[in-house]
């Protein structure tokens, strides 16, 4: 077992623990273990194996012997009788927005409540309303939830399929007669969620890559076995297809496996034109006066042929990138390595799990420039906002660290709440110490849009608002966006020169990449940030990345491309000066 598994481990106990409504002490003992095991500096789990751990702050005996347990033999049998005494489908639950542990026992305990349909059942039935702790509201609340859920069952997040797409990838290309990989389908266009998972190889012997992919780890499940194409469900749930074809169909395949359909059928279209048909395998000539076919090597040669510039993965959703690419206008997309810094970060002063030194010390080892720090505001208690005391003492912090940094710069900012009626969780006088901000909605989701609306674009009119942070509140596959008007907070974000965050958690990606174009368009600035919790998470700017290109952005559209100097500058000058 790895360390972060051994670590979610801990976590999944106290969990259970609290369902079971043990002493919290007990409870807290496990979550501040799974932190230690997570963050210890040292190889905690070889000092396990050594029977080395006494002395480690934040694990007691308890969890000591636990953890040599764990690291020796892999297993813990604690674990296993404790998560025995739960029926395995009432874990489907959490996964409903709005319950945690001791909601979910209560269920389970006056109602007889084991699984979410269950739960279903009760809410239609009004008997949810009826018990203490619930009211209408959250029986109706707790409805759309389960809804929203079955709306998007079978799908996933672009983040969790990277890591398992990786993996399969990395083993493909280790089989001696793989000759060319690749991921397609929604997955290779950067899409937010992914419905199944397309992989591609190139091969003189299919049917040996079809076999070696059913013996892969983490096949759970066959489900169509042929010569060329392999379907089978993985481990974490999702199905992956794959297909092995000849070298020289390869970039035929890639191209209509990855999609859209709509922008294959449009270049079928343009194939068509010149006398040919375009399948998964080959350009073929259907008329007597057809063009003559030219050499296809890789997937450019490809829209080469049909008279277009290569279209990047992203753009082919069939919104203009065709004629776009016909008259060579194709963007320059914005890449990974044009960024230069980043502003939305969280550290363990808020709710992030990292401490401020650790996370600029992550941003440097990235490669970056400079960094932003933007912990919540004291509105935000669950998740240990800091009051004004607090924000000034870590700007003052963050001005000394300063002193003593060279070539990087860490700006000092908040993640401000935005209240109910748009104003902001500090006084501007306040607000005007730090070097920049961030205003986010993390409460009263439910408005009606034009209240909403109204509500952003207030915080927006704040001078010391330079950015918006993730604008509808979306929770993908787990909460619907608030309702807001998107096209006029664009319109007031061009206004007010406020920067809107493309906010790169793979939970979130908000605003929508649909969106983008049209915000570039009107001459706002976008702003890609993590909203890192954890240093690990600054690798999320990654999906950050693949959206702001779906909504076609460049460089010059994205804030955190300007090098430090600029930036600076940028943000020194007053915002109607932006
Ligand atoms: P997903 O899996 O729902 O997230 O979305 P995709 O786009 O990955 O869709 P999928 O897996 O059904 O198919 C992969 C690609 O294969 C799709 O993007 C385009 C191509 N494709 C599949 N079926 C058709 C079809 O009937 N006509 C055309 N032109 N292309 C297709
Ligand atoms: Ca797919
Ligand atoms: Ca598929
Ligand atoms: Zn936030």
């Amino acid at each position: 077992m790895t360390r972060e598994e051994i670590s979610s481990l801990f976590e999944e106990i106290a969990l259970l623990l609290e369902m079971k409504g043990e002493n919290p002490f007990k409870v807290r003992a496990y979550r501040s273990g799974a932190e230690t095991v997570r963050s210890y500096p040292d190889d905690i789990l070889q000092m396990a194996r050594d029977n080395q751990l006494s002395g480690i702050k934040g694990l007691g005996e308890a969890l000591r012997d636990k953890l040599h347990e764990l690291a020796t033999t892999g297993r813990l049998e604690y674990y296993e009788k404790l998560r025995a005494e739960f029926p395995a489908t009432l874990f489907e639950m959490f996964e409903v927005q709005g319950l945690g542990a001791k909601k979910i026992m209560l269920l389970h305990r006056e109602l007889g409540i084991s699984s979410v349909a269950d739960l279903k059942q009760a809410c239609l039935d009004g008997r949810i309303a009826g018990q203490t702790g619930f009211g209408e509201k959250s029986q109706h609340n707790i409805l759309e939830s389960i809804e929203h859920r079955e709306k998007n069952a079978g799908r996933f997040l672009l983040g969790t399929v990277a890591m398992v797409v990786d993996r399969l990838l990395d083993l493909l290309r280790d089989h001696p007669e793989s000759l060319r990989v690749a991921a397609c389908g929604s997955y290779r266009r950067g899409r937010e969620t992914i419905g199944d998972i397309d992989l591609l190889v190139a091969t003189p012997h299919s049917a040996s890559l079809t076999e070696y992919f059913s013996t892969l780890p983490g096949v759970n499940k066959i489900l169509v076995h042929g010569e060329t194409k392999i379907s089978v469900l993985l481990d974490e749930g999702m199905q992956c297809d794959l297909r092995a074809v000849a070298n020289a169909q390869f970039p035929f395949a890639l191209l209509y496996f990855t999609g859209s359909k709509e922008h294959n059928v449009a270049l079928r279209q343009l194939a068509n034109d010149k006398g040919w048909s375009l399948n998964e395998y080959a350009f073929t000539a259907i008329r007597d006066d057809a063009e003559a076919i030219p050499a296809i090597n890789e997937e450019a040669d490809i829209y080469q042929a049909l008279g277009l510039q290569c279209i990047p993965p992203e753009m082919r959703e069939n919104l203009g990138e065709i004629e776009a690419a016909r008259d060579n206008k194709l963007p320059r997309l914005i890449q990974i390595g044009n960024l230069r810094g980043t502003f939305h970060n969280h550290t363990t002063e808020s709710d992030g799990r990292n401490t401020l030194e650790e996370m600029v010390e992550a941003a440097q080892d990235l490669g970056l420039q400079y960094f932003g720090i933007a912990d919540h505001s004291k509105s935000s208690f669950q998740a240990n906002g800091l009051d004004e005391e607090r924000l000034l003492r870590q700007v003052e912090k963050i001005r000394a660290m300063n002193g003593k940094l060279e070539g990087f710069r860490i700006f000092a900012g908040s993640e401000v709440d935005i209240l109910k009626d748009g104003a902001l969780d500090f006084s501007d006088d306040v607000l005007s110490q730090l070097d920049y901000c961030v205003a986010s909605v993390h409460n009263v989701m439910n408005l009606d849009e034009e209240t909403m609306t109204r509500r952003i674009i207030r915080a927006m009119e704040n001078p010391h608002v330079t950015m918006l942070g993730h604008m509808t509140g979306r929770l993908l596959l787990k909460r619907d966006a608030c309702a807001v008007n998107h096209a006029k907070i664009i319109d007031a974000a061009a206004e007010t020169r406020t920067i809107i965050e493309l906010n790169c958690s793979p939970k979130r990606l908000d605003m929508d990449w649909r969106w983008w174009h049209r915000a570039r368009d009107k001459g706002v600035l976008c702003s890609i940030n993590p909203d890192a919790h954890s240093t690990a998470q600054l690798q999320y700017l990654h999906y950050g990345i693949l959206q702001a290109r779906k909504g076609w952005l460049r460089k010059e559209d994205v804030a955190n491309t300007l090098s430090l100097e600029k930036i600076t500058d940028f943000l020194a000058k007053p915002k109607a000066q932006r």
